[in-house]
């Protein structure tokens, strides 16, 4: 069996400073970059989007971040401008060690459509490609960290273990939003997907 470590979007807006910022995101980076020591093959997912992107509340007339709007894919959360192309917000936390990443799989560039799953956007249909390159790699075991748990980690695990995938998530080195209960929905969606949750 061959292992990866999949990090999920360590960037600067998701940790504290930041436009979305997670509540202790940047504790994790030295317990992820000292894991990176483990695992033959290391990713990295970076949340990518053009600025006005549709996901963004200000792109909404009237609506403020974290309502709800209706898109063709279903309902999806107004979120703070953050990870902009291009951006300091955009870039990996400054300590993250990005050497070791074999691949970087960046996500949400269109600019009508969320993806917080490093598989699929949120359609769950349009795949970003990471599939394929874990399987023609003879990847079969994930075992995945970053921010935030409650949306593109919990997004990201549920995907791989349909997939068929193993898949393991360390919540020691996850960091969640937890907005109106996201937390616990998204821990019992990973458990019944199938997700070892350590
Ligand atoms: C994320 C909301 C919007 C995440 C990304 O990384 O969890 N959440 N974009
Ligand atoms: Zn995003």
């Amino acid at each position: 069996m061959s292992r990866a470590l999949i990090v999920i979007d360590l960037q600067n807006d998701f940790c504290p400073g930041g436009a979305l910022e997670v509540p202790g995101g940047d504790d994790i980076v030295p317990g992820v970059n000292a894991l990176m020591a483990e695992f033959g093959a290391v990713i990295l997912t970076q949340d990518w989007h053009p600025a006005g992107h549709s996901s963004f509340a200000s792109e909404h007339p009237g609506k403020s971040p974290f309502e709800t709007v209706e898109m063709p894919y279903g309902t999806q959360i107004l979120w703070p401008d953050h990870c902009v192309q291009g951006s300091d917000g955009a870039a990996f936390h400054a300590d993250l060690d990005t050497r070791r990443a074999d691949l970087i799989i960046r996500k949400g560039f269109d600019p009508g459509i969320d993806s917080y799953s490093a598989f699929f956007e949120n359609d769950h249909e349009t795949p970003t490609g990471l599939e394929g390159y874990l399987r023609t790699r003879g990847i079969d075991a994930l075992v995945m960290v970053g921010l935030a748990t409650d949306f593109c980690v919990s997004f990201s695990a549920v995907d791989a273990a349909r997939l068929g995938f193993e898949v393991e998530l360390l919540t020691d080195l996850c960091r969640g939003i937890d907005l109106d209960g996201s937390m616990d929905a998204a821990m019992g969606k990973m458990r019944a997907a199938g997700v070892r949750v350590l």
